[in-house]
């Protein structure tokens, strides 16, 4: 009994002292993302965590999960809006069946190019995007915009036209827009989780997907067959970080402030890091054998028309604004 007894006392007294480090000593920030560490996202976020450490001494310290540790984008965000992720960083993809307005640039060819999609997100129609993700009710609050570059198809088959992918199984993030666009390229869009995609070309469950050079190379999979990159450039999406709701109304005005800051810093380291690690991993890319194909992108453009037909009506005048930026 004596020993029950101590033993209780033991680990009564153990968790009291957690909890007061826990309020008075530190507060850790749980920050994730699907990338591995060294990708220009997460450096980028972990930057942000050191400076508001320095910042604030030692009050925050962030804490990054990164290569999917704590599950896909969808299961991520889900614990974001709960709190029990603090901060992430996530493609819009995922977030559209969450907040309808973000999927405007979601769509295919809904930019010109990466330039006129950088003009759009650092102008008043960013803006406007990350305030309606913060005044919605996925209790998350945004922070900024990362780079995604440009989403090309990767295939084990060469592919050059929608006609040559038809009967292929292409993998797409987890939002009905996307499966629409891998249809109407002429594939069969299949939804599925970044980290399930790599057994699943190697099962032959998918014949493809569709990725940035960045993402092909450290995701491994252009080691599971898909030796062919066809430039579609179908799909230029921002991503972006938040912080939770509960998260952030914890914060008081100043440390509000500072994350702000840090994080306007954040979405500029990440977009020179960005550039360099395209050129890096696009090179590394066609040296492990992977062959970059040259396709008419006037092609998928076309056949994505009724895509943009269905899901630009209720965007019309934002994208007629969009294709106004310069
Ligand atoms: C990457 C993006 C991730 C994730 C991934 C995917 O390019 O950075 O946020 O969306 O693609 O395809 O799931």
């Amino acid at each position: 009994m004596t020993f029950r007894r101590n033993f209780i006392a033991t680990a009564v007294a153990a968790i009291a002292f957690t909890a007061a480090l826990g309020t008075s000593a530190q507060t850790i920030l749980k920050a994730a993302d699907v990338h591995p560490p060294g990708y220009p996202n997460v450096v980028a976020i972990e930057n942000m965590g050191k400076k508001l450490e320095a910042a604030t001494n030692g009050k925050f310290k962030l804490q990054m999960f990164p290569s999917g540790v704590l599950g896909g984008e969808k299961e991520m965000i889900e614990q974001t809006q709960v709190g029990a992720i603090n901060i992430l960083r996530t493609s819009l993809g995922p977030l559209g069946p969450v907040v309808s307005d973000v999927d405007v640039f979601n769509m295919p060819f809904v930019f010109r190019n990466e330039a006129h999609m950088r003009a759009v997100i650092d102008g008043a129609i960013g803006q406007e995007i990350l305030d309606k993700i913060t005044a919605s009710p996925a209790k998350m609050v945004a922070l900024g915009w990362m780079d995604g570059g440009s989403r090309s198809l990767y295939t084990k088959k060469i592919v050059k036209t929608p006609a040559d992918l038809k009967g292929q199984k292409v993998r797409m993030m987890g939002n009905p827009l996307f499966v629409d666009t891998m249809n109407a390229m002429g594939g069969n869009g299949i939804a599925m989780g970044y980290g399930e995609v790599f057994s699943a070309l190697q099962t032959g469950v998918l014949d493809g997907a569709e990725n940035n050079p960045p993402s092909m190379f450290t995701s491994n999979h252009y080691n599971a067959g898909t030796k062919f990159y066809a430039q579609t450039n179908h799909l230029i999406i921002p991503e972006i970080f938040v912080m939770a709701r509960v998260t952030w109304d914890k914060l008081s005005a100043d440390e509000q402030a500072l994350v702000r800051k840090f994080a306007r810093e954040a979405q500029m380291e990440q977009r020179a890091l960005w550039d360099k690690s395209v050129a890096e991993y696009s090179a590394k890319l066609k040296a492990a054998g992977v062959e970059f194909v040259t396709v008419d992108q006037k092609l998928f453009y076309d056949a994505t028309a009724p895509v943009r037909a269905k899901y630009g009506a209720k965007f019309v005048d934002l994208i007629k604004r969009i294709e106004a930026v310069k």
